[in-house]
């Protein structure tokens, strides 16, 4: 309870609410209310975009926005964060088997590619599961990864706020016969890249060449 009433605050001292739902967080008939306005959200992005390119367009540079998480280390941290660095972002959760993995050492490699120009990249990694991805075991395992790799977290309504800003999807499935209630996550696996004013700029396959999005990633820099 004391987490979510430091989110409530911290809300509340922007001004500017992140979304009108924090306020009602964790109360059970908002969530279902926020549930049912996601779900209507899905339906009408699945079947609005069209392949045309126009509205691809559209739809790409409404990626990203406002988000208001907790950082491996446990302190909040807000979009306005990072304006300055471009944002290397991408979504998932610590027990992924492989596509996390895949991603995160990409990125690693990445960065190394880049060598002085990483300084100007925020290399972050966002759970889609907050219920076993805490502050601390997201701190364990990025360790795995690249030391400037930043793990977020935070209560289930601010994940569900970034993943709606970024498009991004992702669905628990409990396999039958699984012990103690354990699941996986499909999840949108992209990799976006944000400009230093927090613009969308580009989306990078999951199993892209490293090699080849450092040289990408290098191309929209000055
Ligand atoms: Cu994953």
């Amino acid at each position: 309870m004391l987490y979510s009433l430091v989110f409530v605050n911290a809300a509340n001292h922007l001004g500017t609410p992140i979304m009108p739902a924090t306020l009602s967080a964790f109360r059970p008939v908002n969530v279902r209310l926020l549930c049912a306005v996601l779900i209507a959200a899905a339906v009408v992005f699945g079947t609005a975009f069209t392949p045309a390119i126009a509205q691809d367009q559209a739809a790409e540079s409404a990626i990203g926005g406002r988000f208001m998480l907790e950082n491996h280390n446990g302190k909040i941290v807000l979009d306005q964060d990072f304006l300055g660095k471009y944002m290397l972002i991408t979504f998932g959760y610590t027990y992924c088997p492989d596509v996390c993995p895949t991603n995160l050492v990409n990125m690693s490699t990445a960065l190394e590619q880049l060598g002085d120009k990483a300084d100007q990249i925020a290399p972050i990694f966002v759970t889609v599961d907050p219920e076993r991805d805490t502050a601390e075991r997201l701190l364990d395992y990025v360790k795995n990864f690249d030391e400037r790799l930043i793990g977020l977290t935070g209560p289930q309504e601010m994940i569900d706020s970034i993943k709606s800003r970024y498009k991004v999807f992702s669905e628990i499935h409990r396999p039958q016969g699984w012990k103690n209630g354990d699941y996986t996550v499909d999840h949108t696996a992209s990799i976006y890249l944000m400009s230093k004013e927090g613009k969308f700029l580009v989306k990078f396959a999951h199993g892209m060449d490293p090699v080849e999005m450092a040289k990408r990633i290098s191309d929209f820099m000055e």
